[in-house]
């Protein structure tokens, strides 16, 4: 098995946030949750403080939008969902009681996301309407790192999610949509959060599903017939650690896989073999390796996708 090459890995997350490429200026609409996938790839390797603490708070209190009381992507851009989740995220693995935000500041991060909930309990990511369990997970995650869940969101939540469940045992971004493992994560996550996994009656079923994305390369795919890509490492790993089933599936075969995309030359993780590195797979390649139980990283927590000092002793949520 090819060795894990930290020293590149660490070097790669820092050059992506020093080096002001033309791509770097095409995913402004990324930057936050890019800033985030980089903080937690260098967390899990307990190398923290690589990038300064000061600059990446202070870039993330630039994105706050005032008009909707939540964090944009990039200063001057409109608040959004996934934005503000990656924002308190963020500022929580520097501060677990985020002190970086003044009361007021988080009553107004929990107006927008309560606002955002429709009636059918799904969320919506910002004022323009799109709807996918990507939103549900990350309006009960942020609310309970803002220490504010309450059950007339968390009900219909969690309503909503169980009709995204399919007869395989998946579940989809939407009632009848096809299983994915990044839904299925996300969905699994959220009921965990308000710890309602009580709701997945066969869980035995949703772990052959997911144990059935391992390829003959130890790589995971998404959902049938289609390619392993690492990232899948992440939402198909934390999914089976949530409930309770990693020894389903060849950690050490995944290991294998996971180590195989690592660019040797300049550090970080493609989806797969020889590709194009992004901070993207290489966060969830190192969390995803962190869950194999390899030596060498933090623990980590499979719901929050944080080290599991921040969300110890976390009181998720209260009836
Ligand atoms: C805090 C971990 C964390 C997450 C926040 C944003 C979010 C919540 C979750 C994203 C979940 C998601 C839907 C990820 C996308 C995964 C992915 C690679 C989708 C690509 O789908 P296709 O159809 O690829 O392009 P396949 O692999 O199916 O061919």
């Amino acid at each position: 098995m090819e060795a894990f090459l930290k020293q590149k890995h660490i070097d790669y997350v820092k050059s992506q946030e020093e080096h002001r490429s033309y791509e770097y200026w095409l995913s402004e609409h990324l930057r936050m949750n890019g800033i985030y996938w980089g903080i937690m790839a260098l967390a899990t390797m307990d190398e923290l403080s690589a990038l300064p603490r000061a600059e990446v708070e202070k870039f993330v209190l630039s994105c706050w939008d005032d008009k909707y009381k939540a964090f944009g992507a990039f200063p001057g851009h409109d608040a959004h969902i996934l934005s503000t989740l990656s924002g308190l995220q963020i500022l929580k693995i520097y501060d677990s009681e985020l002190k970086q935000l003044t009361n007021e500041q988080k009553q107004g991060v929990v107006k927008f996301i309560e606002g955002l909930q429709l009636s059918d309990g799904s969320f919506q990511g910002d004022r323009f309407g799109e709807v996918d369990t990507r939103f549900v997970y990350t309006a009960l995650q942020a609310l309970s790192l803002l220490g504010a869940l309450t059950k007339s969101v968390v009900d219909p939540s969690v309503e909503f999610i169980m009709r995204c469940q399919n007869f395989d045992g998946g579940f989809g971004m939407a009632p009848g949509s096809e299983s994915h493992a990044a839904q299925v994560f996300v969905c699994v996550a959220a009921l965990a959060v308000v710890d309602r996994l009580d709701l997945v009656v066969d869980d035995a079923k949703l772990a052959a599903w997911l144990s059935e994305r391992q390829l003959p390369s130890g790589g995971f795919n998404g959902r049938p017939e289609k390619l392993e890509d690492v990232c899948y490492s992440w939402w198909v790993l934390s999914s089976l650690a949530i409930i309770d089933k990693k020894h389903w599936v060849d950690l050490k075969k995944l290991q294998s896989f996971i180590l195989s995309c690592q660019d040797p030359e300049k550090g970080g993780f493609s989806d797969r073999p020889d590709n194009q590195t992004d901070i993207y797979h290489t966060c969830f390649s190192i969390t995803g390796l962190a869950l194999t139980d390899a030596p060498g990283f933090i623990k980590i927590d499979p719901i929050f996708c944080l080290p599991c000092e921040v969300t110890m002793g976390m009181i998720k949520w209260k009836d």
